[in-house]
Parts: C-alpha cells; sequence; structure tokens
C-alpha cells in the first residue's frame, strides 16, 4: 500500500536513537549469526509483491535463501519454460502477491502447503513444501477485481477466503460508467474451497457486496471460529480521486462473514449462480454478512490467538480498535443495531469495542505473540508498538496510553510485520520481522530505486530489541515464519513416484521419433551427458522435447537450454519436463546444461540440428528414427 504523507515525515518519531553501542552490536551480532554450516531456525516466507515470487529467507539470520517463483517465469528454475508451468501462468508473466498463508490444522501450522494471492490478474496459487514449488494457479476468480483482501486461511484449511479490492460492473465483462459507481459497481467475499488430501483449490461460492474496497482481513478461531473479518476503505463509494473522495467519513464499515453459514446456505440453495458461481445476496439471506463501523480508513485486521480479540488498524487515526467476538456474538444474537446498509445489519459501534488503543501515527498491521502482548507496526511513525491485549485492568481502561508498553523505531516506513505463528492459536513468539518500504539509503548506493528493508526485531523480553537488517528485491507485503523442524521436505523426486508417460530412464529408450511433421525427442539426462545428443529436424516440423533428469542424488540438478529459442528449462533429479516449440528457422542449434552440475558440465551439450525442407537425414524418413542413429 502507499500512504502519500508518509514522504513527508522524514524521521522516526519515536523519540529513540537507533544508533547502536558496541556491547549490543556484539550481542545482536550473535543473536542473529548463524555460523557456516550451522542452520536457521526458522524460515521466512515473504511475499514479492509485484515481482510475483515468494522470497525464502532464514531467522534469525535474514539471509536469503531461495526463491519461489509463483506468478512470473523464472529462468533460475526453469519455471515458465516448460509446458506444464507455462500452462499454469497462463496469459500473464507477472502478478502482484501480498499475503502468504500456511496451511492450518487445529489453527496450527501443518507444514502442507503456503498459499498466496495475486493481486492484479485475481488469483491464488499454492507451494507445495514438499518441494518448495508451485503446484496450482486458481483463477483469474470469476466475479472478482482486484484480489487483495487474501488470502486468509480457515483454521483447518477448508477455505482461502478472499475480498475484492476494486468494484467493477458484474459479471465481468459487463460495462457501466464509473459515474454510475454506487448503482451498477459490486465488490465479493469468495471461498475458495481446498481439498483436504490434496490442496487443489476451486471457488466455493461468494457473498455479493457493496462497491466499499475491502482492505486487509484475518479468520477466526476459537470463539471466533467459522467467522472472518475485512476491513475497507471508501464506505463512502467514490469513484474518483479516492485520496480526497474516500476519506470523507469518520468511519469505514468492517465486514464480519460467517463463512460457515455462507456455505450452509450455498448448500439450501440460497445462492443464485453468476459466471459459473453459486452468489449469496446477504440482504437475502440473513446472518451470512454484518457490518461493523471502524474509524477511519482502517487497513489491517488481525485476529489475535485466542480468537477473541479482533484488531483494526487506524491508518489515519493514532489508533488500534480493539472488537470483542464475545460482544460481536451478543450484538448480533440481541440485534443491537445502529441501521443497516442495503439490508446488511450494522452493529453498534460501542457494543462491540473493547477499547480504541493510542499506538502512535499510522498504524497498518497487528501481530501477536501468545503471551498477551500484541506488536503494530506505524507507517507514519516508523516503528513497532507493543502493547497489552484486553482484559485490561480498570486504571488500564482509564487511559489506554498504559496499555502502551514500547516503542522500537523501524527504518522506514513499516508496511506489514510478522511476529512468528501469529496467526495460529500457539505463536512461537521469539521473533518479530518489520517489513519497511522505502529503505532510505541505509545500504550501499545502488542509484534511485532502493530495495526494501526488514528488519528482525527480538520480542522474547519486556523490551523488543532490534537486532539486525537485511534487504529484499521488491516487494514484501505480508510474511510467514514456520519452524524448520516442523517439515520434512523431499530430497529427490524418487524414480517410482514418476508418472510421467514421457519420461525416459535409460539410454535404448531414449530418442527421437517422427510422425508426419511431428517429431518427439526423449532424452535422459545424467552428469555429464543428454543422451541423444543430436536431434534432427526440419523447417516447418513441431518438435516436442522431453527431458528426465535420471539422477537420484540430491541436488543434482540439469538444465536445458536452446541457443536462440527462448528455451531453459531446469529438472531436478527424477523429474520430466517438457518443451514444444515450432521450428522456423534453419541452423544449427546448440543446446546445454544450465545448471552447474560437474567437472564436466561444460561439456553437457548436443546439437538440434533444423535442416531446410527436404534436406538432410530426416528428409526422406518417416515413422521412427531409431535413437541409436542419433548416438
Ligand atoms: Cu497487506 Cu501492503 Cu497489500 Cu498492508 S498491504 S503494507
Ligand atoms: Cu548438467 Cu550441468
Amino acid at each position: 500500500m502507499t500512504i502519500a504523507i508518509a514522504a513527508t515525515t522524514g524521521l522516526t518519531s519515536c523519540g529513540k536513537s537507533s544508533s547502536t553501542s558496541q556491547g549490543d552490536r556484539t550481542a545482536n551480532a550473535l543473536a542473529s549469526y548463524v555460523a557456516p554450516g550451522e542452520k536457521d531456525e526458522y524460515y521466512l516466507f515473504y511475499s514479492g509483491g509485484h515481482s510475483g515470487q515468494v522470497f525464502v529467507a532464514g531467522i534469525p539470520s535474514l539471509r536469503h535463501i531461495v526463491t519461489i517463483p509463483v506468478f512470473a517465469p523464472y529462468p533460475g528454475t526453469g519455471y515458465g519454460f516448460d509446458e506444464e508451468s507455462k500452462k499454469m501462468l497462463g496469459d500473464f508473466t507477472w502478478g502482484d502477491m501480498h499475503h502468504p498463508a500456511l496451511s492450518q490444522t487445529n489453527s496450527k501450522y501443518d507444514g502442507r502447503w503456503l498459499f498466496v494471492n495475486d493481486n492484479a490478474n485475481n488469483r491464488i496459487a499454492r507451494i507445495d513444501l514438499r518441494d518448495f514449488k508451485t503446484h496450482q494457479i486458481l483463477g483469474p476468480i470469476p466475479n472478482s477485481i482486484g484480489n487483495h483482501g487474501s488470502s486468509f486461511i480457515t483454521e483447518n484449511s477448508e477455505y482461502i477466503l478472499c475480498a475484492t479490492r476494486f468494484s467493477v460492473p458484474l459479471p465481468k465483462g459487463r460495462v457501466a460508467d464509473p459515474k454510475d459507481y454506487e448503482k451498477e459497481f459490486n465488490g465479493m467475499v469468495s471461498g475458495i474451497k481446498v481439498d483436504p488430501q490434496t490442496g487443489e483449490m476451486k471457488v466455493g461460492w461468494q457473498i455479493l457486496t457493496p462497491p466499499f474496497d475491502w482492505d486487509l482481513g484475518s479468520t477466526g478461531k476459537g470463539p471466533s471460529s467459522g467467522w472472518a473479518f475485512w476491513t475497507s476503505y471508501n464506505t463512502e463509494m467514490a469513484h474518483d480521486v479516492l485520496e480526497v473522495n474516500s476519506t470523507q467519513k469518520d468511519r469505514d464499515l468492517c465486514a464480519v462473514v460467517n463463512w460457515r453459514a455462507a456455505e450452509k446456505a450455498v448448500a439450501e440453495g440460497k445462492a443464485q449462480q453468476m459466471d459459473g458461481v453459486p452468489i449469496i445476496d446477504p440482504a437475502k439471506v440473513p446472518g451470512v454478512l454484518y457490518f461493523v463501523p471502524i474509524g477511519k480508513s482502517p487497513h489491517g485486521m488481525d485476529v489475535d490467538p485466542t480468537g477473541k480479540w479482533i484488531v483494526a488498524g487506524g491508518k489515519l487515526q493514532p489508533a488500534t480498535t480493539v472488537l470483542n467476538f464475545e460482544k460481536v456474538q451478543a450484538a448480533i444474537n440481541n440485534k443491537t443495531f445502529e441501521g443497516d446498509f442495503r439490508g446488511v445489519p450494522i452493529l453498534k459501534y460501542e457494543a462491540v469495542v473493547e477499547g480504541e488503543v493510542p499506538v502512535g501515527l499510522g498504524p497498518l498491521h497487528t501481530q501477536f505473540d501468545g503471551r498477551g502482548f500484541a506488536y503494530t507496526s506505524m507507517f507514519i511513525d516508523s516503528c513497532i508498538v507493543k502493547w497489552k491485549l484486553p482484559p485490561w485492568t480498570d486504571e488500564e481502561k482509564k487511559d489506554l496510553n498504559k496499555a502502551v508498553l514500547d516503542k522500537v523505531p523501524a527504518h522506514f516506513s513499516t508496511g506489514h510485520l510478522v511476529v512468528a505463528g501469529s496467526d495460529t492459536a500457539k505463536p512461537y513468539g521469539k521473533w518479530l520481522v518489520a517489513m519497511n518500504k522505502l529503505s532510505a539509503g541505509r545500504h550501499v548506493n545502488v542509484g534511485p530505486a532502493q530495495p526494501e528493508s526488514s528488519q528482525l526485531i527480538d520480542i522474547s523480553g519486556d523490551k523488543m530489541k532490534m537486532i539486525a537488517e537485511a534487504y529484499t528485491e521488491p516487494e514484501p507485503h505480508f510474511a510467514q515464519i514456520l519452524k524448520v523442524s516442523e517439515i520434512q521436505p523431499a530430497e529427490v523426486y524418487p524414480k517410482e513416484e514418476n508418472k510421467d508417460p514421457n519420461a525416459v530412464w535409460d539410454k535404448d529408450a531414449a530418442g527421437v521419433t517422427r510422425t508426419g511433421n511431428q517429431v518427439v525427442a526423449k532424452l535422459t539426462a545424467i552428469r555429464s551427458r543428454f543422451t541423444p545428443d543430436r536431434i534432427d529436424a526440419q523447417v516447418g516440423d513441431d518438435l516436442t522435447v522431453h527431458v528426465t533428469n535420471i539422477e537420484q542424488t540430491r541436488d543434482m540438478i540439469h538444465g536445458f537450454g536452446l541457443i536462440e529459442h527462448n528455451i531453459n528449462m531446469v529438472m531436478d533429479p527424477g523429474e520430466t519436463k517438457t518443451f514444444h516449440i515450432k521450428l522456423n528457422k534453419p541452423g544449427v542449434f546448440p543446446f546445454y546444461c544450465t545448471n552447474f552440475c560437474s567437472a564436466l558440465h561444460q561439456e553437457m551439450q548436443g546439437y538440434l540440428v533444423v535442416w531446410k525442407p527436404g534436406e538432410g537425414p530426416t528428409a526422406a524418413a518417416t515413422g521412427a528414427t531409431g535413437a541409436s542413429a542419433q548416438r
């Protein structure tokens, strides 16, 4: 997100110097130092924003370990070059990823999948933590524009819940004048169903909403099990100059969604189809959607580990608002409403709010340590604020300044922050990472554009401690932290699990065949050769190449780069990948292994010979060309 006013606030307002004493330097260095050969304790999965990638770093070292390509091609792993990943990407070569979510069972990370959203092209992707690769991209989701308010996972990974940032005339493709915004435009909350065995996603149902701009959300647990919550900006329903026109009201409306009721209503046939999806009109199906006023232009909305407290960031109000879910429930049951909006009840603010905590300027996102404390990122104050969740003492209630316990300056303009395990019922606590926009030159000069910065903060004591800093590619929004010991990723793809019908495992099965103008090459790759290492074809042929990396040794990776054809596949041990091209220029095109694999890696090469039509050894050949003829 961007807020213009931030650019004018040059210094931190936390009133603390960030210079570090020699003693602290030594202690901090030790706290984040992971000696050569030793390993980090946690994975940090950063969303990569408009790079479309996930970055994996280690905690406490903050060292970047690997990049997982999701919404954009990434030659480093051959992603987006083979047929399977090209198909997943579809027509898009980028995405805007904001909020990763680890799969959960009983409100605990279960180490199976990481889901990520694409704000730009309305998609959700699933990364399997068995191999740290993208296995599914769902979307564009019908009737959904601006998939920003996602991906929020329910406590047993039943659903990924999403809300739209933008509203448009629905179904997609219908055109109306933005001047008729209030009447013609709509937003949507979507329930994306997750298969409990395979993780496969499909669109379950949707709830039609007024054209507010839904913002951040989170899902319930414990007492708020079955519910989900989103903030919104622009309940003014402005369609232009939003900077001004969407910030008129003192309070915006948050959405309180009973997703179990939505699921039930759909099962009972209370939905109507739009673009193939059952749509619930919340005015006609009471009990699915409620609104709560929250001041003003809020951003983050985070449920604490007990599931009782829901914290909204104030963005343009110097406080976080704490909702009490038990009071929300009571207000619903007692119909303590202050009116309705298009048939959806608005819960009375005073009836559901526990308190407004004066944390400072620009509170965005809140995380929890599971010990009763909350940590809020301050975009304008550029710091992290630690404060106490309710229940508050009488003295604290009288003056909630007393609930604000500690502030640590961050550099600069903190966006999201993440506490290890915050969105589970049992956070790991211990570490917090502040993800800052505008790193403001705290690194060697790299020209006009600067990387984002992340800062590691120790939250194990009463006072927070700034420990270390690192930089990333653009542009982390949210992140997830997972204990390394909780997963066991695969070391190779076992041969017996390779179900690709075009896999070949020995050189006798490898070879090139021709049927008409269809040329199919099946290659094996092993240190340090391709078999066969010559493919003959003609201009006008359709060439399909399947390469199986027959290694069963960890990290013995081979690439297949084809000169001047924009092809680079990368095969992990035991993996088969395929590309398909139309040959349209004659010539001899070397192919070679792009991933360093052995002392003779450089020798791992071969030739694609594309003869002019009617020339060369393939001219007369019809039917199979024996593999042996190619060697
Ligand atoms: Cu989660 Cu950056 Cu999309 Cu706040 S948003 S910072
Ligand atoms: Cu195989 Cu380099």
